[in-house]
Formats: C-alpha cells, structure tokens, sequence
C-alpha cells in the first residue's frame, strides 16, 4: 500500500528589513501556485516567513518590536495567502511571530499554523525551545535574542489528522533536539514539518560556523531515522540584513536519506512524492517502539546502584 503525498518545501531567500508584508506574501503566493502546478498537496514555508528574522537585533521600543508580530491569523494583509491557497485546493505551514491577548497579558510565541486545502487552520504549534539569549550581548556581530522576545510554547507536542496521515510540526532549534522527534513520533506522526532560520556563524560558537550545515541535516536525518518520520525542513536561506542564513532546505525519509534539497539560497520551491505508509513499513519492522523500545529498563543500572545520578555513587 501506499499512500501519496506531493509536498513542496518554499525556501525563502532573505527578506530585507524595508520588504513590505504585502511583497513577502506574493512571493509566497508565487512559490504555492508553482507548488500547485506541479501537482503539490502541501507546501511547507519557514519560521517566521513573513518578516526578516528580527530576533538578530536588539530593540526596546515595543511599537517597533510589535510591528514585527502578526496580531491575528489570518489577518486582512496574509488573507490573501488562505484564499490562494483554497482557490488551489493546496494546504500549507505557515511560521509566523505571534502577538496574543491571553489571561489578561500580552504574550508572543514563535508560532506556526497548519492550514488545509480549504483554506482553514487545523492546528498550531508554539516553538518550546527558543535558542540564544534574553538580553542584549554586548560585542557580538549580531543577536539571537528569541529569549527576550518569545515565551516558551505552551502547546506541547500536538499531532493533527491532515493530508491523509498525521501530522506534526516543530520550529528550527527544536530540530536539534531527539525529544521533539520522539514526543511527535510517540503521538504518531508520519510527517513533521517545520521552518528554519540558522545563521551560519554562531556568535557562541565562532569556531562551528564550517559545520553549520552539516549539523542541520545531522539532526534531521537523525530525528527521521530514529522516529521513522517523514522530516520537511524550510530555510529562510542568505545574506538577511547583514546575517548570513544556512540554506540546506531538504525533505527527509523515514529512512533518514534526504530525498530532495534545495540548490539555491533563494526562493525556491524543493518537491518531493513522500510515502506516508513507509512509516508504517518501518515501525513495522526495526523502529517497532511498542516491540523494541524499552523505556522501563533504562533506568534500571542508576536506580539499582546510584551510579550515573548527579550523587554519583557517593551515598551511603
Ligand atoms: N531560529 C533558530 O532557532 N535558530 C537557531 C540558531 C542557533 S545558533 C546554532 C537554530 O537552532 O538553528
């Protein structure tokens, strides 16, 4: 058995900082009728797709930092972008910065929606691990300060039926963690989409930036194979306002190969025929988590001797 799915992966190339919302969302409207001519069901764009990626600079004036933020999804400005996508019949992802009233407080999330191919939302995902730092970093060549301008998601790992399989999404650094993978992957997911915006220097880590691209698909091939997922990963790829963007935009089998990746680091829409049965096919077989995986022994050397727990085995 299989059971198709055409999905598009829209690289982004950089969105300069005076590029109005309106001329982001037509080259998004440009990548999802490419998507639809070649027959895609989904298109996947990036995290925070809509405006530079504005946590690499430092800002205190709130009108200034809200501007950044949508304020209602969709709005009248990326109603266009739902009503394309309906008029085509393509679902999309969507990564946006996002600007809620909740319990009486203003809250911001880097947020994400899934949105179906008429056009209506099915779900949402707040990014839970929000890289760098909550406050200014003197000296640095640029910042990554999602720390000061994002809460921590509050929605957990939610998996959603859509396109024909389950479906789940996370946001660029959770990429690099196993537990994200495996928290969808447990609430199962066959598909996992999501968007990216890596710089290739890291202002913490100067000596890693050669290995910025590698540690990319490193985590996704990893968090394929391991989760027996199908991983989409969408780069807002480039030089955005002086910050240099890894592009590196692939869709990842179940079998950790990377079936299809971007040659560019510009807009450019990667397609790839993704199998959701092989999921199936492979937690069948060596990925089996209800067969093989043994949660209740790993525990069991740390519990029986102390050893390996933060007390060492310095008790009694
Ligand atoms: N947007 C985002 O989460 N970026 C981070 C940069 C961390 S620096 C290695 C990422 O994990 O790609």
């Amino acid at each position: 058995m299989s059971r198709l799915l055409t999905i598009g992966a829209a690289q982004q190339g950089p969105v300069a900082g005076d590029m109005p919302r309106s001329a982001v969302i037509e080259r998004l409207i440009d990548l999802m009728r490419q998507g639809a001519e070649a027959g895609c069901d989904l298109i996947v764009f990036t995290e925070v797709a809509l405006v530079p990626f504005f946590p690499h600079w430092h800002m205190t004036d709130e009108s200034q930092i809200d501007a950044y933020f949508e304020h209602e999804m969709p709005s009248p400005e990326t109603q266009p972008l739902f009503d394309e996508a309906a008029r085509l019949g393509v679902g999309f992802h969507l990564g946006f910065a996002e600007l809620t009233a909740e319990e009486g407080e203003i809250r911001r999330y880097n947020s994400s929606v899934l949105v179906g191919a008429d056009g209506r939302i099915i779900g949402k995902y707040r990014k839970i691990h929000l890289p760098g730092y909550d406050r200014y970093q003197p000296g640095q060549p640029f910042q990554n300060l999602e720390k000061l301008y994002f809460r921590v998601g509050d929605l957990g790992f939610p998996t959603w039926r859509a396109f024909g399989g389950t479906v789940g999404m996370m946001i660029c650094n959770d990429r690099r963690w196993p537990e994200s993978y495996r928290m969808l992957a447990l609430r199962g997911a066959e598909l996992i989409v999501m968007g990216y915006n890596t710089p290739v220097h890291n202002p913490a880590n100067p000596a890693s930036g050669h290995l910025a691209g590698f540690h990319n698909h490193l985590s996704l091939q990893a968090g394929a194979y391991q989760n027996a997922v199908w991983v989409v990963a969408v780069a807002k790829a480039g030089v955005e306002e002086g910050v240099e963007q890894i592009g590196g935009t692939c869709v990842v089998a179940p079998t950790g190969q990377i079936v299809a990746q971007a040659t560019t680091l510009e807009d450019e829409l990667v397609i790839a025929r993704c199998d959701l049965d092989l999921t199936q096919r492979l937690r069948r077989a060596t990925l089996n988590f209800a067969a093989h995986r043994r949660i209740e022994h790993y525990d069991l050397i740390s519990r029986r001797t102390g050893f390996g727990t933060p007390e060492g085995g310095d008790e009694d």
